[in-house]
């Protein structure tokens, strides 16, 4: 077993945090360790929030984590935020507060900004997730900014998907044209101490009357004052109900076999990648003379990679042959 694994299986954090720091720079023996901890995972309660930029994202994360606390619940949390607690946005009182939870051993942050990118952030970020879960949190907390493909992503990792809006913000449109609507399990209407709030309550309502009027889970809406700690025993109460529902219903095995499919065609496509690269290196890369000379089409020099990539009986019968005689002087 790698040595990390094994103590992450001892709840030893300074490994934790290397095990992290492991799949961020993509290193060699990244695959051997989240071999070797994937059958500790499947317990943890993976919850995503994702919302506008300042909609409240990381208060609310930063309250439900005294929250959790409070229940002798043990919490990790993945920020995917270019802008963390420690270089803006957050009041000071919140700050001090996530300072306060760096010393609790019961709580593990860690925030994913450009440092993901090496395996790409999406990638990394569903690794450091696994890794959380095999060292035996009870929730795993992971905040995305904005409503774009790669957090939509991020998100399909999560048991339960709570998506934060503001009232007199417009988010509600901007919500149901990036496709959230459909993946959303629970809608928060934070800064609900603001004006607003019952247009925006008749909004998602009647977005929901269409995109859910016959699905089998309605997302509840809880609203919510994260600066104040209003409304976070009903959001945790609403996430639990849709935890057991998730369970109960099939659900959360079903997102959980998707996702997992999703995960092995990331590595063979990132190893692959490599490998290609690494090829590529290793050659002249006549390929981008002739391309951009035009003297063969991008096409045909990506099949010709390929083909030298994974053996070229392997792509026979796909229409190509011929294909590369006629593209390639000489050595077809
Ligand atoms: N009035 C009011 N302000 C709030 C509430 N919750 C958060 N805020 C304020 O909104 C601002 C943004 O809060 P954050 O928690 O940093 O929001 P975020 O969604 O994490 O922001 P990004 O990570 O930058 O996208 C801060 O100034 C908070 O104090 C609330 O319930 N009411
Ligand atoms: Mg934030």
């Amino acid at each position: 077993m790698h040595p990390l694994a094994e103590r992450i299986s001892n709840q030893d954090e300074r490994a934790l945090a290397k095990a992290i720091s492991t799949v961020e720079n993509d290193s060699e023996e990244k695959l051997e360790l989240l071999k070797d901890i994937h059958p500790m995972t499947g317990r943890a309660h993976y919850i995503g929030m994702t919302g506008s930029p300042g909609a409240g994202k990381s208060s609310l994360v930063n309250r439900l984590i005294t929250y959790l606390r409070k229940q002798s619940l043990t919490v990790g949390v993945v920020a995917v935020d270019p802008t963390s607690p420690f270089s803006g946005g957050a009041l000071l009182g919140d700050r001090v507060r996530m300072a306060e939870h760096f010393t609790d051993p019961g709580v593990f942050i860690r925030s994913m900004g450009t440092r993901g990118s090496l395996g790409g952030l999406s990638r990394t970020t569903k690794e450091t997730v696994r890794l959380m879960d095999a060292f035996g949190f009870d929730v795993i907390l992971i905040e995305t900014v904005g409503v774009g493909q790669s957090e939509l992503d991020i998100m399909k990792i999560a048991d339960t998907i709570a998506v934060v809006l503001n009232p007199g913000s417009g988010d509600v449109v901007q919500v149901f044209k990036a496709g959230i609507m459909e993946i959303a399990d629970l809608f928060v209407v934070n800064k609900a101490d603001l004006s607003g709030v019952p247009k925006l309550l008749a909004e998602l309502e009647s977005m929901l009357d269409i995109v859910k009027h016959d699905a089998p889970w309605r997302p509840p809406i809880v609203k919510t004052v994260s600066v104040r700690n209003e409304g976070l025993e009903e959001l945790w109460e609403k996430m639990q109900i849709h935890f057991a529902y998730s369970k109960k219903s099939g659900e959360r095995e079903a997102r959980r076999k998707t996702s997992l499919e999703r995960e092995v065609i990331e590595v063979v496509h990132a190893e692959m990648m490599k490998k290609l690269v690494e090829q590529e290196e290793s050659r002249d890369k006549s390929w981008i003379e002739e391309v951009t000379s035009g003297s063969v089409d991008p096409y045909s020099a990506a099949v010709r990679l390929l083909e030298d990539y994974v053996g070229r009986q392997s792509l026979r019968g796909r229409g190509w042959e011929g294909e590369k005689e006629r593209s390639f002087d000489g050595e077809g």
